[in-house]
């Protein structure tokens, strides 16, 4: 027995199923096209931005494409009649698949080398502009201990035996002069607009991850390592920070309070810290 329909009904399948492939492919891209992240509060991080709308916009376009010649393939193809097998030269497909993914990975990899270096330039330089604010973070399970070296802009010593999760958490060294000014404090950072911040991460026991999701910032934090970071905040606010990597149960509890004042503010609210 064979399976056969009427032409008209067969006509109808192709325009449909050609239709839904185009309408799928527009559909993504304007899903797509909406603005997914929270409202910027630093300097480099419209470079980020501009990174992942460029990545968005390269891909979405590639997706359309794909999904039109797709809909043009189902509906060209669809309305003949005697279907024949026909296959490109071997030669053909290695040089035209090697010339697309070449030309995808340039458009790719070169638009974010592009757009990407000078934000990383920004954000990882090694040392520290000469106004920026100083921030010495220790993350562990499940908060983040944070340091301000006070007055003398040095941080005072920290030794690990004399780490006492209870009362001395960093493992702060009394007897080191330099640390009798800094500041310490639990999942609270305030820091001044428009001046740099610079902050050196630790963590005591695990991979965690400090994420500033509005300020564009995302570091992750290893035990025996100490990345160092630098961003400019450009805009007041109280700001979420959350830990973004998965750090054992108590992980979701791991926020802290990122605020950004006006420099008048942040010297208040260190001086009335210090005092403490
Ligand atoms: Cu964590």
């Amino acid at each position: 027995m064979t399976h056969s329909t009427s032409p008209k009904r067969g006509v109808l399948d192709v325009w449909l199923v050609s239709l839904m492939f185009l309408l799928l492919g527009a559909g993504i891209v304007l899903y797509g096209r909406r603005d997914w992240l929270p409202p910027l509060a630093s300097r480099h991080g419209a470079g980020i931005d501009d990174m992942l709308r460029y990545l968005l916009f390269t891909t979405g376009s590639l997706l359309f494409v794909a999904f039109t010649a797709l809909s043009w393939l189902v509906w060209a193809g669809g309305r003949r009649h005697v279907v024949t097998q026909r296959v490109a030269a071997a030669r053909t497909e290695v040089v035209v698949s090697l010339l697309l993914g070449m030309l995808m990975a340039a458009v790719a990899e070169g638009g974010v080398l592009a757009i990407g270096m000078p934000v990383w330039k920004e954000y990882f330089e090694a040392a520290a502009p000469p106004d920026a604010v100083q921030i010495d973070v220790t993350a562990q399970q499940f908060f983040w201990n944070v340091r301000y070296p006070g007055a003398d802009g040095v941080f005072g010593r920290v030794r690990n035996e004399l780490v006492d999760e209870a009362s001395n958490p960093v493992g702060l060294d009394s007897a080191d002069a330099r640390g009798a000014d800094d500041i310490y404090l639990v999942n609270q950072f305030i820091v001044p607009v428009d001046r740099p911040v610079h902050i050196r991460l630790h963590s005591k026991d695990m991979i965690h991850s400090f994420f500033l999701p509005h300020l564009r910032v995302k570091q992750d934090v290893i035990p025996g390592m100490t990345p160092e970071i630098t961003f400019v905040p450009t805009k007041e606010g109280t700001y979420e920070l959350a830990c973004a990597e998965l750090c054992g149960l108590g992980h979701y509890r791991m926020q802290g309070i990122f605020k950004v004042v006006a420099q008048r503010d942040y010297e208040r609210a260190l001086r009335e810290e210090a005092s403490k």
